[in-house]
Order: structure tokens, then sequence, then C-alpha cells
């Protein structure tokens, strides 16, 4: 008995120590690959041990399905399969600074472009990433010392494996938390998910929302567009008239402001002016002083789809990331169809927002992105490249392009935490409660000059004569935290009414052609797509928008937010609260009931559509739609709103 327990427990301590050289090899190659052949960017101590950590779940994992499927050759399975998925990440890694995504596999194109440089990536001492494979394969069939048996795992270690994985992962995503709220919700850049998740949970990420959008995407049909078509028949007018075409032929520059909010415009601190150029230059285009952004989770993201579709972005998460993939008719297709080189130039990674897969899918031409830029350590602050080099080098770059051209510029400087090197300060910073605001000012001070700048070089250059710019914000800076400091400095109470007000941005259309006015109506991001087709004399034919043009002296004054709240021309409807718009009072009950049922029906039309992917259904619907519509006008002698 003695004997026999004794051998038991050498036997074990044997397993326990095969089991932990396995999973110890794997997780230090894991380890290793992530933190010296990636370039993930870890900025900390905590990060980097985060980064440590976070192979250990995902390891726990894969071992412990590997043993249930099928034991000691399962688990040898799962260390070949985990180690081919590092490599095969790294292969792609080294050629696009990214991760595979399924939605990239289905792009035959991209993995083709691989392959036909797969021989520049390949490295011989990459051999040495498949050592420890050998290793492993000794441990678990060949160790067999006197009077042991061969390592034998049974399905129940398997089982423990596999539910060990769940804590580990949960203590993991809360220690990643700690440096990035709504980790997963938020899906910024996939270089940032794999540094705090692990490039194989990232995998099982990826693939868990590629199937959420998959079924949602497979349950739709055809018929769900109806609604859509309906919908916006009856609530959007279908043409605009107004200045029609007066751009017509005419380059486009959209420049997308970083972080800028309508506060700052005609606003002083120290007695100077914040945006003492911007002042000036809204007085010589149209501008608009009740324009709000409707971004989300997406921000940035967000508001170039709102640009792009006139739909409104997600609730949860950016569209950009979860739906790349979808079918849109995107207003760079429509332009490229109607003679524009159509392009983004921002100088940050591509990758970031999924960019590089997501202008493919909008229609984009080309995207010039920071690899473009010639980037230098003292030309750069915080995100990167400073907003004056990167006018600078964007105007020069828009000289030589093929015209008309339309080019979206995202700057990048007045990001949080608004920060500059000394000499770049304008303005003394803030005297408010929040660091974070007084910084703001100068950040938004030194955005102004590097505006100034371009626009003086851009008046001076021959694009002038035929380029309009629109100029606008992307979306808040300065967020809810710091309402109390954004009430010492506007000297008022922030309530909800002035938070909501404090969410509009600025926007200028501006260029010769274009009529000075300032312009009240109540619009937000979705309406520029209608406004700048409108402008353009471009025939935009797909029904499935929801923005109206903001030159258009009859249009529907109504701006939807991602939250289901809204502003028309009299009232500010606020998560059931009802204002006037003007006042800022409370309005009296039911005021608002018509502006939440629309915000309502609207996101949820908006949604389904993407959800859905139902523009993929638009040719077909809309033939069918419009022989219904055509019957049933000629029955009932119905006019078009
Ligand atoms: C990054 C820039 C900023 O490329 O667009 O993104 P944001 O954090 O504002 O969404
Ligand atoms: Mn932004």
């Amino acid at each position: 008995m003695f004997t026999k327990n004794k051998y038991f427990n050498k036997k074990t301590g044997l397993k326990l120590l095969v089991y932990a050289v396995v999973i110890g090899m794997f997780w230090l190659k894991m380890s290793y690959i992530q933190s010296n052949i990636f370039s993930l960017n870890v900025e900390n101590a905590n990060e980097a041990s985060i980064l440590a950590f976070n192979p250990l779940s995902s390891i726990f994992l894969i071992f412990g399905l590997g043993i249930l499927l099928g034991g000691r050759r399962g688990m040898f399975v799962s260390y070949i399969l985990g180690s081919l998925l590092l490599y095969v990440n790294i292969l792609f890694y080294r050629e696009y600074s990214d991760f595979i995504t399924i939605p990239m596999l289905n792009q035959v194109a991209n993995l083709a472009d691989l392959g036909g440089s797969i021989g520049t990536i390949l490295n011989y001492s990459d051999i040495l990433l498949f050592v420890d494979v050998l290793i492993a394969a000794f441990l678990l069939f060949y160790l067999k010392p006197s009077r042991f048996q061969a390592f034998k795992p049974k399905r129940r270690e398997g089982i423990i494996l596999a539910v060990v994985a769940i804590p580990l992962f949960i203590v993991n995503l809360q220690w990643a938390e700690t440096e990035r709220t709504d980790l997963l919700e938020r899906t910024f850049d996939r270089n940032m998910l794999v540094k705090y998740i692990g490039v194989i949970n990232y995998h099982v990420y990826d693939a868990v929302l590629q199937g959420k959008t998959e079924m949602k995407k497979t349950l739709a049909d055809s018929n769900e567009l109806v609604p859509a078509i309906n919908y916006l028949n009856e609530n959007k007018k279908k043409d605009s008239n107004h200045l029609e075409g007066v751009a017509e032929g005419k380059n486009v520059i959209a420049i997308s402001l970083e972080s800028t909010q309508t506060f700052v415009v005609d606003n002083t601190l120290h007695g100077e002016e914040l945006t003492p150029y911007f002042n000036d230059l809204k007085e010589e285009g149209a501008y608009f002083d009740n324009f709000y952004h409707q971004v989300k989770q997406g921000r940035t993201s967000d508001s170039e789809f709102l640009l792009a579709n006139s739909l409104y972005p997600l609730n949860r998460g950016a569209v950009f990331f979860t739906h790349s993939g979808n079918e849109y008719e995107a207003l760079p297709s429509l332009l490229s169809e109607n003679g524009y080189f159509t392009n983004v130039m921002h100088a940050n990674d591509k990758t970031f927002w999924n960019r590089n897969v997501m202008y493919d899918s909008l229609g984009y031409d080309d995207f010039i992105s920071k690899e473009d830029y010639e980037v230098t350590q003292e030309k750069s602050h915080g995100w990167g490249y400073l907003d004056e080099y990167f006018f600078e080098d964007s105007l020069n770059k828009m000289k030589d392009m093929d015209k008309p051209f339309f080019s979206k510029m995202i700057t990048l400087t007045n990001h949080y935490p608004f920060t500059l090197p000394e000499e770049k300060k304008y303005i003394e910073e803030g005297e408010t409660s929040s660091g974070t605001l007084n910084r703001y000012f100068q950040t938004i001070r030194y955005q102004d000059e590097a505006l100034k700048q371009f626009v003086e070089n851009f008046k001076d250059s021959k694009l002038y004569d035929n380029t309009i710019l629109v100029i606008y914000g992307d979306h808040f800076g300065i967020s809810e935290n710091h309402k109390e400091a954004m009430g010492e400095y506007l000297g008022k109470d922030i309530n909800d009414f002035e938070q909501f007000q404090l969410q509009r941005v600025p926007l200028l259309i501006y260029g010769k052609g274009i009529e000075p006015q300032e312009n009240h109506t109540v619009g937000g991001q979705i309406d520029l797509r209608p406004t700048l087709t409108n402008l353009l004399g471009i025939e935009d034919e797909n029904p499935i928008q929801f923005g109206n043009d903001l030159m258009d002296k009859d249009r529907r004054e109504l701006m939807i937010t991602r939250d289901g709240d809204f502003a028309n021309e009299e009232y500010v409807g606020i998560q059931g609260a009802c204002y006037d718009r003007e006042t800022g009072n409370p309005a009296e009950d039911g005021a608002c009931e018509e502006g939440f049922d629309a915000a309502q029906e609207e996101l949820e039309i908006s949604d389904s559509i993407i959800y859905g992917d139902l523009l993929r259904y638009l040719d077909e619907t809309e033939m069918v739609n419009s022989e219904e519509q055509q019957a049933s006008s000629e029955e009932k002698g119905s006019v078009q709103p």
C-alpha cells in the first residue's frame, strides 16, 4: 500500500512536471513572440506584466480542449496548431504590421499579396520557433523513465485545464481594464487588443465577433429592407435643389478636426481668442453653429462612417471593426463613379480603427497613412505627427493628385491627453479644476495655427480656384467627467441640456462660389453627405440615407444622437426629458414625444441595415418596391412627401 502510494506520488509529480514544462515552453515562446516580434507599444510596467500574463488563459484553453478531444495526441495537436497559428501571425505581421481577422481571410487579394512576398518574410532563424515542438513531442511520447508509464493525461485533467482558463481570462481582462476601460466593447486597434488579451484570445474574440455578425446577417433577408425604404420615402425629402451644383466638378478637401467642439469658436481665454483664424475664416464661408457630432464608441471612425454613408454608427463597438465586411453604397464609391480620385490622408497607423480594411469597403481609392509621411521624432508629439507638418505635406501631395479629387484629412494633435511641446504652446493653459480642459485650450489654439498655415498656403496655390473645403469637428474632446471645470470656464452650471449643447462641433464650408452665411439649422454629421452631393451636383441614387441637405431651406431639422436623444427646431429631448431649444427651459409634457419616437425608429432601421448587411439587397428590393409604389400611387393618386 505504502509503496503503491509512493509510486503514485512520484508518478503524479512527474506528470505535473511534464505539464509544467510543456505549458511553460509554450508560454515562454508566446511571450517572446508578443514582446519581441510584434511591436505592441508597451508603455509601462503594468502593460508589460499584462502582456506576460495574457498567454496563460489561452494556453490552458487550447491544451484542455486538446486533451478532452484526443488525450495526449490531442494535447500535441494543440501544441502544433498553436505554434502554427503564432507563426502565421508572425508572417502576416511582418508584411502588414497587423493581425489577421476572419473578414480579412475572405479578402483573398490581401493574402495573395502575402503569397507574392512570402520569400522576403521568411527567416532561417524561424526554425528556432519550432524547436520546442520537438521537445514537447519527446516529453509527451518518448519520456519513459524506468518503471513509469509514459505521460497519459486523463479527460478530467483536460476539463480542469479548460475550466481554469476561465478565471485566468477574467483576471486578465480585469487587469487590462485598469489600462483601458471597455476593452472588448470599444474595440480599438488590433495591436492594442493583442497587447492586452494576447494573440490567441484575440482570435477567439475575433471569431465570436464574426459569429455574431454572421448570425445577424444570415437571419436577415431582402424583405427587411422594405420598411427602411418606406420609412425614408415618407420622411425624407426627395430633392433638394438649393444651391445645387455650385461646386460642380470641384475638388473637395474634407478636414476632420480632432476633438473640436463649437464652444471654442469665438471664445477666449485670458482675453485671447482660442481659434482666431477659424473665427475670421468662418465669416467667409457657410458656417453652421447648430451642427452636432453623432458618434458613439467608434469616435473618429464613427464620424467617418456618418460622412460616408449617412447612416448611424452602432451603439456598441465601432462599426469600422464590426461590419467592415458589409456592402456599402458609400460616398467615396459614388464620387469615384463620378470621376473623382478619392482618398484619406491621416498620419497614423493604417490599422487604427481598422481603417485599412474599412476604407476598401467604402470604396476609397487610396489611404495616405503614417508610412507615407516623413514622420520624425522632432516633428512628432503625443499621438504622432504634429498637425502643422501633416497639413504641409498633405497640401504638397494634393497638388500632384489626379483631379478632381476628394481628400479627407484627419488631424491628430488635438487629441486627449492634449499635450504639446513647450514651443508650440501659443496660449497659457487654463485655470479650471481640470488639467485636461486646461491643456485642451492650448492644443485647440495650436490646431488653429496649423489650420491657418494650411488654408493660407491653400489660398496661394492653384487649388484655390477649384476646390471647396469642408471643415468639421469629429466629436467632443472634453467628456462629461469634466463638466464642473467646463462650468467654471463657461460661467454656468452644466446641466443635461448644456451638456447636450456641448456636443455641437463646428462645420464650415468654404471656397470660391460658396456664399458666406451663418446658418443656424439644426443638423449633424449624418447630413454631410447629402449636403456635399448637392453642392457638387451629383445625383445620389442610394435611397438608404438618413441625412438632409443642410443648405436646403425646407429641410427637416432633426438631429438624432446615438443615445436616442434629439434636437429639432424647437426642442431638445434628452433621456425622456424635454427642453425648449432656445432657452433650455423645461418644455411641456408631450412636446418631445414625436422626436423621441422618430429617434427610436430611425436608429432601429439604421441598425437593421448594418446588422443585416441589407444594402446587399438594394438593387433587387428597389426594383420590386418602385413597381409596387407606382402601382399603389396609381391606385390612390398619392403624392411624394
Ligand atoms: C486616430 C485618430 C483618433 O487615428 O483618428 O481617434 P479617436 O480616438 O479620436 O477616435
Ligand atoms: Mn477623434
